[in-house]
């Protein structure tokens, strides 16, 4: 791989490369789009895309540039209904967040939505669950959840004109000094790319100058760390690369995009975006698209052009050591360990690791080589 160099530019960085063109984001070309294809197949054929309610998988096919119309509308069927009978009491607000921008994506108004008989506006509940996050914030000085999810907070509030303060949305997504803050305990690029897309949304708002400067600079840093943590056409990991990449295209600043579109090619064949959560946060990117672009798309103009074909199953590979887990969208994420539980409320987590280094992705997905130490470590973030 040729080295890059990074030259600060006025405040902004231009990323400057040896090799290959610098561009505002990019697609895949027409000889590439079988790998894309690929991974679009293993997750219209997926359990989690035929039975489950991942709304970040239907942001992901509806942002595709094919479709298969059956596997959409049934997805969509399945989110309306779970929306409708369970998300006031128990979705967090980032999940109400995505869930918005899935049916905006799929041309439905989220004011409105309706299955056997009941509507629920989720707007409405999404403006409440983020006052419910700020005065949390402000009592605890840490959200319900976490940065990230304000983060989505503020761009599906954004993205479908809830009523919040742009005030506010634009100081709580200043970074800190050191960064931390924000981001549990150390940078996350995943976190920093969503708070960049809500603050590139809110400039298309009616905004005071102060708020307007106020957010151009919060953009310009998060740009330029997110760029220092931009490797061989990585951003951050493997699996922050896809929100990352949407988030320096709408910040308008020039990188080697292919470099990073290149490398996710190369790593589908290997099966690391084989999970759909993980393919669901690389297609957008494929596709050249964003999650500004889930507003204005025209649902009718879709042709049903995949067909699912069913992949083996694959061997279930969890670490067998006493523990308990809950599944999420990511897989089985670990809770207790020989009793000892973590608790969100506390901030407490078991942290993976491998010779002390943080596994970059969890327990049902890490494949263990011979001889290696893995650890599991009762952490703070
Ligand atoms: C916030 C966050 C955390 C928080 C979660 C608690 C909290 N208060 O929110 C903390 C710091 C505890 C955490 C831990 C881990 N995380 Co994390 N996390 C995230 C982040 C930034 C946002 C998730 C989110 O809020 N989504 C939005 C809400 C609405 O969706 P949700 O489904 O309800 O979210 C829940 C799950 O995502 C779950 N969760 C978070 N991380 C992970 C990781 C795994 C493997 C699982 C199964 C579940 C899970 O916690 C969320 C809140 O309840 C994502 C980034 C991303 N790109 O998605 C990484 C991300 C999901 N995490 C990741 C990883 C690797 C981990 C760890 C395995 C790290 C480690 N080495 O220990 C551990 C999990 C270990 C375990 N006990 O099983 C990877 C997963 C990659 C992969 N292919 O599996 C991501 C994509 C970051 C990255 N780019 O590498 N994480």
């Amino acid at each position: 791989m040729m080295p890059s160099l990074a030259i600060p530019l006025a405040g902004f960085l231009l990323l400057v490369l040896p090799t290959g063109g610098l561009c505002y984001g990019c697609a895949v070309t027409e000889k590439e789009r079988p790998r894309v294809n690929s991974l679009l197949n293993k997750i219209i054929s997926s359990e989690d895309t035929r039975t489950g309610l991942n709304p970040s998988i239907l942001i992901a096919l509806r942002l595709a540039g094919s479709h298969n119309c059956n596997v959409e509308e049934s997805l969509l069927q399945r989110l309306s209904q779970d929306a409708v009978s369970h998300a006031k009491e128990s979705y967090s607000s980032g999940k109400v967040a995505l869930s918005i921008m899935a049916q905006l994506a799929s041309c439905v108004n989220p004011r409105n939505v309706s299955s056997s008989g009941s509507t629920i506006n989720l707007v409405r509940l999404l403006e409440q669950k983020y006052q419910d996050e700020l005065q949390n914030l402000k009592k605890y000085q840490a959200p319900l959840t976490s940065f990230y999810q304000l983060s989505l907070d503020v761009l599906a509030l954004c993205l479908a004109e809830g009523k919040f303060s742009t005030a506010d949305a634009a100081n709580l997504l200043q970074p800190d000094k050191d960064m931390k803050k924000y981001y549990l305990g150390q940078f996350s690029v995943d976190t920093a790319a969503v708070s960049i897309l809500a603050q590139v949304c809110l400039k298309k708002m009616t905004l005071t100058p102060k708020v307007k400067k106020e957010i151009r600079k919060n953009v310009e840093q998060l740009v330029q760390t997110i760029m220092n943590h931009f490797h061989n056409g990585v951003l951050g990991n493997m699996y922050s690369t896809g929100l990352a990449m949407q988030a320096l295209t709408v910040s308008g600043i020039q990188w080697n995009c292919r470099e990073s579109l290149k490398m996710i090619l190369d790593q589908i064949h290997k099966g690391t975006f084989d999970l759909p959560m993980a393919a669901s946060q690389i297609i957008p990117s494929l596709e050249g698209q964003t999650y500004l672009n889930v507003i204005g798309l025209n649902c009718s103009a879709d042709k049903d052009d995949i067909i699912p074909t069913p992949s083996p199953p694959t061997r279930p590979r969890l670490i067998h050591v006493r523990f308990t887990y809950e599944n999420s969208s990511w897989g089985p994420y670990i809770t207790s360990v020989q009793g000892l539980m973590a608790d969100n409320n506390q901030r407490t987590y078991w942290q993976l690791l491998s010779g002390n280094i943080p596994l970059d992705r969890g327990a049902g997905n890490y494949i263990v080589s011979n001889k290696e130490r893995l650890e599991v470590r009762y952490s703070k973030y």
